[in-house]
């Protein structure tokens, strides 16, 4: 569909076409619309930007990605559709490896997802192995790469189911979540949360990443230290309230 570039809503109905060219092209599960309804409800109600909590989480998230020994950057079917050159750099700048991780199972779609995020600037993308699992999960989201998340001390989970999450933190690894819900199991489990539209804030953590790149090691790690996700999740909330008092 040809959207007018002077339709007031203009960004993000072609967001919302992103989505809907991914489901045709195989690479976004039919469920992403509904993951994607869900978010478009949290960024109105968050203002549309990149608040100041955000980049707090983002500050964090560069530093982590950075001194990390074994990050790794999940990608599922919204994240492939949104911002596919955006999380091929990212891997790239870190560097990090590229791992797929569905939750509706689909073997096609794993390969969709890797072909459309090599045709994007990623490198090598890890796909999902079936003998290689992550404990504390019974979802299709077990199954990971042997040379990716299954040693991974870090790792990057946009748009996440919850459960993964908690599951995560259990097998030991530093969870990153991008999660416009402030609520959300995964926003409220993980070590830091983005509460932030993927499709801004990748951008703006590869930026980060680049300019982190040089700071000493010392400032890098005073600047993890010093976060504190709980306070990052009310501040989202705060805003969402200020945003509803002043409408
Ligand atoms: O490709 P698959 O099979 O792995 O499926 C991917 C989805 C996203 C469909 C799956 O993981 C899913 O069902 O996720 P949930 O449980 O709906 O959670 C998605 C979360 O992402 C929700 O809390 C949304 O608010 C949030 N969200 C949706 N769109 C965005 C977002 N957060 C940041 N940026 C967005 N653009």
């Amino acid at each position: 569909m040809k959207i007018p570039r002077s339709h007031p809503r203009y960004n993000s109905l072609k967001t919302r076409e992103l989505i809907v060219e991914g489901i045709r092209g195989g690479i976004t599960s039919i469920d992403g619309l509904i993951a994607h309804g869900r978010g478009e409800v949290f960024d109105y109600l968050l203002g549309e930007k990149t608040t100041k909590s955000a980049m707090k989480s983002i500050e964090a998230a560069a530093a982590m990605l950075l001194t990390a020994k074994h990050p790794v950057v999940s990608v599922n079917g919204n994240t492939a559709a949104l911002v596919p050159t955006d999380i091929s750099e990212l891997a790239k700048i870190i560097p990090a490896k590229l791992e797929v991780n569905i939750f509706h199972t689909s073997k096609n779609r794993e390969v969709k997802i890797k072909n459309h995020l090599i045709q994007n600037g990623a490198k090598e993308v890890l796909l999902p192995q079936k003998n290689v699992k992550i404990n504390f999960l019974e979802s299709n989201r077990r199954y990971v790469n042997k040379t990716g998340i299954y040693g991974a001390d870090v790792v990057f989970v946009p748009l996440e189911d919850g459960d993964r999450t908690e599951a995560l933190i259990k097998n030991g690894k530093k969870v990153i979540v991008v999660d416009l819900n402030p609520l959300s199991r995964s926003a409220q489990k993980s070590t830091i949360t983005i509460v932030d539209n993927i499709t801004r804030a990748v951008q703006i953590l590869n930026k980060t990443i680049k300019e982190y790149k040089e700071y000493d090691n010392d400032r890098i790690k005073k600047m993890i230290k010093g976060y504190d996700n709980k306070m990052v999740l009310k501040e989202a909330l705060k805003q969402i309230n200020k945003v509803l008092s002043e409408k």
